[in-house]
C-alpha cells in the first residue's frame, strides 16, 4: 500500500493558521493590557508624589508662620520648573494624549474628579471649593479612560 502524500492538507494548514492567528491576538491583547497596567501606575505614582509635594509646601509655609497651599503657577513647570518636585519637573499624566501630558488646570467649585476641559493633564484646586471645605490643594487626574477611571485615583 502505498503512503500518503507527506504534508499539511489545505484543511490542515487553514486549522493550523486559525490557531496561530488566535493565539497572536491573545498576545497582542495580553500586550496591550501590559502597556494600561504600566500606565495605570504611573499615574498613581505621579499622584503620590505630587500630594506629598503640596502637602510638604503646606508644612513648610506653616513653619515660616504662614500656611498656605501652593498656587496653580506654583505647581505647574509652566513658568520653569514646579516648586512642589524636588527636581521641579512635574510628572506627565500617561493617559495625556496630546503633546503635553503634564499641563496643570485650576479647579475652582468643582467636586473632586471632575474632568475640566479638554487639555488633559492634571487638575489642581489651590484654594477650597467653598468655605469650610478643606479640599485645598486636592490634585486629581484630568482624564477619565474608560474602564480605568483614574480622575478617581
Ligand atoms: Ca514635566
Ligand atoms: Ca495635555
Amino acid at each position: 500500500m502505498k503512503k500518503q502524500a507527506e504534508g499539511l492538507s489545505l484543511v490542515e494548514l487553514a486549522v493550523v493558521m486559525i490557531v496561530v492567528l488566535i493565539l497572536a491576538i491573545g498576545a497582542v491583547t495580553a500586550f496591550q493590557s501590559f502597556l494600561i497596567s504600566v500606565k495605570v501606575t504611573a499615574v498613581k505614582q505621579a499622584l503620590e508624589q505630587m500630594r506629598r509635594g503640596i502637602k510638604d509646601f503646606y508644612i513648610d509655609q506653616t513653619l515660616q508662620g504662614s500656611p498656605r497651599f501652593p498656587v496653580l503657577e506654583e505647581v505647574s513647570e509652566d513658568s520653569g520648573r514646579s516648586v512642589v518636585m524636588i527636581d521641579g519637573n512635574l510628572p506627565d499624566n500617561p493617559l495625556d494624549t496630546d503633546g503635553d501630558r503634564d499641563n496643570v488646570v485650576e479647579a475652582l467649585s468643582e467636586p473632586r474628579g471632575t474632568i475640566i476641559g479638554t487639555t488633559g493633564g492634571w487638575v489642581y484646586r489651590p484654594r477650597e471649593s467653598s468655605p469650610g471645605a478643606r479640599d485645598a490643594g486636592e490634585i486629581w487626574a484630568n482624564t477619565a479612560t474608560p474602564g480605568i477611571d483614574e480622575n478617581t485615583f
